[in-house]
């Protein structure tokens, strides 16, 4: 039987957000606050009417609080009157993995139930995001109606229903709504193997190549397994942190030099393996280590468009590729000789989707550590792992000698992000107040020694839909294009987090391998100078330095 409940907590969402709403675990346990944001989400999908006939896939990454919420949203979506919901295994579905799950079933959308990167357990982090019919996360314009409508709200429907049993594959019904509980790995698996050369990969892992890959407690762990371990033969034991726990082993599952650090010492050690990897909490970030060598996201999606047309997937060449703003102009470089146009987006995966729906660009990614193609419509980490795996294995090259490659062709892009964290909101939107009133004076001006050519706060026109994003991000770039750029996170839940991120590009050879922030240092002391960063967070150093 389906119900009307009539009280609902008042959403104070961040929406829209870099990627849906993220809250803490208690704010999500809140009585209704969850139903809010799902009732909201139906009623701008669907208006007055049933979503009769219509298919919904439904997972998370495995934290705290996943199950519960899945139970409810099933009981919400039998209520609304869908058709079916396609809901992972155990309520797990990888980001990367949901998308194919939509575009493969046909579905009209997806629910993911995860806050990425963010720590997760009773005391941290959930999220919930939407991804509609192409496989992609929702543009702002449906973020910012999904708000509107939680503000009005004063009821939701659901159904009375008992519990699925998740951990079971099979068909249930709940109020005449078909429940599929899938394998949560199978089409995300289907996809992959259509684009890499399987074969290759394997010959390389039977010639003894090692491969450390880091799941961080986190839920790329099976789909790593089945597919790196399970189909590509690498010894067991190449997969690490495997299991999906609910609080990620007390663990930021973040792939960053910070908080992948014993993947790092496994990499920088006596005996470290050929190549390390890591995803995120949700699966679709990806850092990549070389032995002794740690490659920044920039570069790896410069090396994979450079290199891309080795690949069984890509062989036919690129359309064009994109990145986004704060992420390094390596891969401009590499467009540019190789004859294709390079968009530059804002920070987040919904801004890739309408020019890989309109077929503009085949690879896209971020500086923090994203990477992606038209494969699906979100980052992808373990699509990024193969890919570096396929090259490794056609070219015969090293991980260090595919970048170094790339460094020699179009010189090196140093580039660094420091993040403040947990600054009071109202003191890192001062920081930036004043950055925005700097502007007009700026450009043409000399601050910490630097001859700064121009600044502006970014702003991006779709050229698919003409939609406009503003206030995305303060740069300041100097006459060699070296540049800083200041934005907030949109991801956070405690507090405000300031990016700062760094680039000098350096064409000589010899002056490749000075450490990041050495070679930064004269951008980070603009970088103070311009925003008294010390001043207005009370901060002598980033919190975070990648
Ligand atoms: C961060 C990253 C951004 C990424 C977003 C979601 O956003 O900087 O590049 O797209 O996280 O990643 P922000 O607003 O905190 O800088 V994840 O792995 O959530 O899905
Ligand atoms: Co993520």
């Amino acid at each position: 039987m389906t119900i009307l409940i009539h009280a609902t907590t008042p959403f104070a969402g961040q929406l829209p957000g870099t990627s849906g709403l993220r809250k803490k675990v208690t704010v999500f346990q809140q009585p209704h606050y969850l139903e809010n944001f799902v009732q909201a989400l139906f009623d701008v999908l669907h208006g007055d009417a049933p979503a009769a006939g219509q298919t919904l896939v439904l997972g998370g990454d495995g934290r705290f609080h996943n199950r519960v919420a899945v139970q409810t949203i099933l009981k919400m979506a039998a209520a609304r009157g869908y058709g079916q919901v396609l809901v992972g295994q155990g309520g797990i579905l990888s980001t990367p993995a949901t998308s194919a799950v939509i575009r493969r079933r046909g579905a009209s959308g997806g629910i993911i139930l995860s806050a990425s990167h963010n720590p997760g357990g009773p005391d941290g982090d959930f999220g919930i995001k939407y991804n509609g019919t192409n496989g992609g996360p929702a543009p702002e314009k449906l973020t910012q109606a999904i708000y509107e409508r939680t503000q009005v709200l004063s009821r939701y429907r659901l159904s009375d229903a008992a519990d699925i049993p998740l951990d079971t594959l099979g068909t249930y019904s709940m109020e005449g709504m078909a429940i599929e509980v899938i394998d949560p790995v199978a089409d995300h698996a289907a996809v992959l193997r259509g684009l890499f050369d399987f074969d290759a990969i394997r010959r390389l892992f039977a010639g003894g190549f090692r491969l450390r890959y880091d799941a961080m407690w986190a839920v790329g762990g099976p789909y790593a397994k089945a597919i790196i371990e399970g189909e590509l033969g690498a010894p067991a034991g190449t997969v690490v942190n495997a299991e999906p726990k609910e609080d990620f082993g007390g663990l930021h599952p973040d792939p960053n030099p910070a908080y992948a650090e014993d993947l790092i010492a496994h990499l920088m050690g006596p005996d470290a393996p050929d190549m390390g990897a890591a995803s995120d909490g949700d699966a679709d970030r990806n850092m990549i280590l070389g032995r002794r060598f740690i490659v920044s996201p920039s570069d790896s999606l410069a090396v994979l468009a450079a290199h891309a047309t080795k690949v069984p997937g890509y062989a036919r060449g690129l359309a064009g590729v994109a990145r986004s703003m704060p992420t390094s102009t390596a891969v401009d470089r590499v467009a540019q000789s190789l004859g294709i146009a390079c968009h530059e987006t804002p920070t987040g995966w919904k801004f890739f989707g309408n020019l890989l729906d309109a077929g503009q660009i085949t690879l896209c990614g971020e500086e923090s550590y994203g990477t992606g193609s038209d494969h699906v419509r979100e980052k992808d980490g373990l699509w990024a792992v193969l890919f570096w795996l396929n090259l490794v294995a056609v070219t015969g090259q090293s991980v260090e000698q595919l970048v170094r490659g790339v460094w020699q062709a179009h010189g090196r892009c140093v580039y660094s992000r420091h993040d403040y964290d947990g600054i009071a909101t109202e003191r890192a939107n001062a920081l930036m107040a004043e950055l925005r009133a700097q502007l007009p004076s700026l450009g043409g001006s000399t601050v910490a020694g630097q001859q700064i050519a121009w600044s502006d706060d970014f702003a991006y026109t779709d050229p698919v839909d003409g939609s406009v994003s503003q206030k995305q991000g303060v740069r300041v770039v100097l006459e060699d294009s070296s540049r800083v750029v200041f934005r907030l996170s949109g991801t956070g839940t405690e507090g405000a987090t300031l990016r700062v991120y760094l680039e000098r590009h350096e064409p000589d050879a010899t002056r490749q391998d000075i450490p990041a922030q050495e070679a930064l240092a004269p951008l980070i002391a603009l970088a103070e100078a311009v925003a008294h960063i010390r001043q207005h967070t009370g901060m002598d150093a980033p919190s975070v330095m990648t």
